[in-house]
């Protein structure tokens, strides 16, 4: 069975061990979301390709979700001391051989998708990973501080301001321009079943739907699309997705983001029994939509729900 999963980083990233888990024969194709991207001291940083990378690969920090274990900060510290920032990023040694290693082959000439490619013969995810582009987006954020409106890189937002002022848009800079990887059209086509994984619906899913040509090669693959909702009893499991969520005007609700959605994307969506009164809502959006435990506490949770959204898959077909 070919299934493709659109992902961002750490939510997309513990479904798809679930999923590897749930059908170890499938031939499982992940997108990547590359607008949470930051050139940092002459690097270039890709956190959700690496969290994908490195979770499947074993050798995520668990707790963190993103980054290395059994991580030091020795440069991050003799950089603070030249006075060379940002330090509100934390990378740290063993993660910074990955940026190392990606810039240079970026500065050979290769294209990002081969760069992932021969970073994941390194660590064997399981999962073939492209990124959604090879051509440059980065996602930036329209905020208000001190009265002033100014846009800030993603990941200043996300980690520096913590998502503490309101956001206003959320633009993905250069995806019109970009155009879809090598590959990436061509998994569409071929897939069984596409998966929208419990991932940000705006700053992850939604920046690979922004990539011209991505959106409708899924609208018109003709197989089951089936999504589930990172949104559980009005609010994200983790992180500040309900910030950027309102920044486009989309409740946070799990039946809301179902709708956001469309159902001239989705065929099915899952949402957590907590949410199980949102059913009829999102049926009635033309969704098929199952209630069903949709945290993922651990390997055999997120299992169940892989295989949860694979039999919905099975019931739309
Ligand atoms: P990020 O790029 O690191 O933010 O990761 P993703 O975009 O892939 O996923 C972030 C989303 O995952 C957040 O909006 C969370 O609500 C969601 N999430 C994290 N853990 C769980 C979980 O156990 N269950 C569900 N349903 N969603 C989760
Ligand atoms: N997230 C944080 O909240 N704080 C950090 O210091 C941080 C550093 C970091 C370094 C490398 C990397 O690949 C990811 C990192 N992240 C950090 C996560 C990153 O901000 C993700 O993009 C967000 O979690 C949302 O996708
Ligand atoms: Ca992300």
């Amino acid at each position: 069975m070919r299934i493709v999963v659109l992902a961002g980083g750490i939510g997309g990233a513990r479904f798809l061990r679930g999923l590897r888990q749930a059908v170890p024969d499938a031939e499982v194709t992940v997108i990547g979301n590359t607008g949470d991207d930051i050139h940092l001291f002459g690097l270039k940083v890709c956190p959700d390709l690496d969290t994908v990378m490195y979770t499947l690969g074993g050798g995520i920090n668990e707790d963190q979700g993103w980054g290395r274990a059994d991580e030091t900060f020795h440069l991050k510290e003799e950089l603070a001391a030249y006075g060379v920032g940002p330090e509100w990023f934390g990378l740290g040694d063993r993660d910074f051989a990955t940026h190392i290693v990606r810039t240079q082959m970026l500065g050979a000439g290769y294209p990002l998708s081969a760069v992932t490619e021969a970073l994941c013969d390194r660590w064997k995810p399981g999962v073939r990973l492209i990124p959604m582009t090879d051509d440059r987006v980065e996602t930036h954020v329209a905020v208000e501080v001190d009265g002033e409106r100014k846009a800030v890189h993603f990941q200043e937002y996300w980690v520096r301001l913590r998502a503490s002022v309101d956001a206003h848009a959320v633009v993905p800079v250069g995806a019109d321009q970009a155009k879809p990887a090598p590959g990436v059209l061509e998994a569409i086509a071929s897939a069984d079943v596409v998966i929208f994984p419990p991932s940000n619906p705006v700053v992850s899913v939604g920046t690979i739907l922004a990539v011209p040509g991505i959106r409708e090669a899924i609208a018109d693959a003709g197989v089951p699309v089936v999504g589930l909702s990172p949104i559980v009893g009005d609010a994200p499991v983790r992180g500040m997705a309900d910030k950027v969520l309102a920044a486009i005007g989309v409740d946070s609700t799990a039946a809301a983001v179902a709708e956001h959605y469309g159902s001239g994307l989705l065929d099915g969506w899952l949402v957590d029994t907590v949410d199980a009164s949102a059913v009829d809502r999102v049926e009635s959006a033309g969704i098929r939509c199952r209630a069903v435990p949709l945290l993922m506490t651990d390997l055999a949770a997120a299992t169940r729900m892989a295989r949860e959204a694979l039999a919905l898959a099975e019931e739309v077909g």
